[in-house]
């Protein structure tokens, strides 16, 4: 029987950090977690039959600790308020599945090798009542959008400009800002963004993850987590497991 996290106080990083988002969803639906990835898959025991690969593009204005989040309006998790991506097609790499979603859902621009730099991590997602991994290659671009900025040249380099213009919608999403990312509409969102969004948002350096959630059966309706292990650490220091 595979060890949960039963001694963690409640103040751990992972809580403190949830805590401080006012709509992230409460423990209870966010199942056990576990300290490795072995104990974990000890305790989902789900051998998945085949996987699905999609980007995810996370933009946030770290300036204003704003966020931009689409209203999906059709296809997985229509009706929540999700980043930008979508599946990676055949022939395709993470990073440029990353590059051509965000392109397509909000029409910011961004260059290959900013993605590629960009990447934070890697989310494996199983589910009680489905065959089907979803296996998901997360990117963060942090941005500057505002217009009296735009010529400036004066702007850390970590920080990629977009013109506030160039932000569209389509069919599939509507792109919207929500001004304090603490207020992100999380009762509305995939529950695992909860853990791991929270977390990423409230590190003060830049931070690397990779999560391995394992669902309730009853898809988006019921959208809770049985088991989940998170692997996060600092980008700089990788070894290094405290941030
Ligand atoms: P079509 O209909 O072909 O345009 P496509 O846009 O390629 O679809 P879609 O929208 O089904 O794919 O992709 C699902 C998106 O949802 C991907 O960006 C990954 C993301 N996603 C899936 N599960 C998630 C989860 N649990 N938490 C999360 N994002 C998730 O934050």
């Amino acid at each position: 029987m595979a060890a949960p996290v039963t001694n963690t106080p409640p103040t751990d990083a992972s809580t403190e950090a949830r805590l401080a988002f006012r709509h992230a969803l409460p423990s209870s639906r966010l199942g056990q977690e576990y300290k490795s990835l072995e104990s974990f898959r000890k305790a989902s025991g789900f051998v998945p039959a085949q996987k699905k690969e999609y980007s995810l593009v996370v933009i946030t204005e770290p300036a204003r600790r704003r966020i931009l989040l689409g209203e999906k309006h059709r296809g997985f998790g229509k009706g929540m308020h999700n980043s930008f991506g979508g599946k990676v097609e055949l022939g395709e790499s993470d990073v440029e599945s990353a590059k051509r979603e965000l392109e397509e859902e909000t029409g910011i621009c961004v260059p290959m090798e900013r993605m590629a730099q960009s990447k934070l991590g890697t989310l494996w997602f199983t589910f009680e009542d489905s065959p089907t991994e979803m296996v998901v290659h997360v990117f963060r671009i942090n941005v500057s959008c505002d217009s009296n900025t735009v010529s400036s040249g004066e702007m850390d380099e970590s920080i990629f400009r977009i013109d506030p213009n160039v932000i569209r919608g389509c069919d599939e999403i509507t792109p919207v800002w929500f001004p304090d990312w603490h207020e992100i509409p999380m009762h509305n969102r995939f529950a695992d963004d909860s853990v791991w969004l929270t977390r990423v948002l409230s590190s003060q350096e830049e931070v690397l993850v990779d999560g391995w959630f394992h669902f309730e059966p009853g898809g988006q309706e019921v959208n809770t987590i049985l088991h989940y292990y998170m692997d996060f650490r600092p980008k700089n220091n990788p070894d290094d497991c405290s941030a």
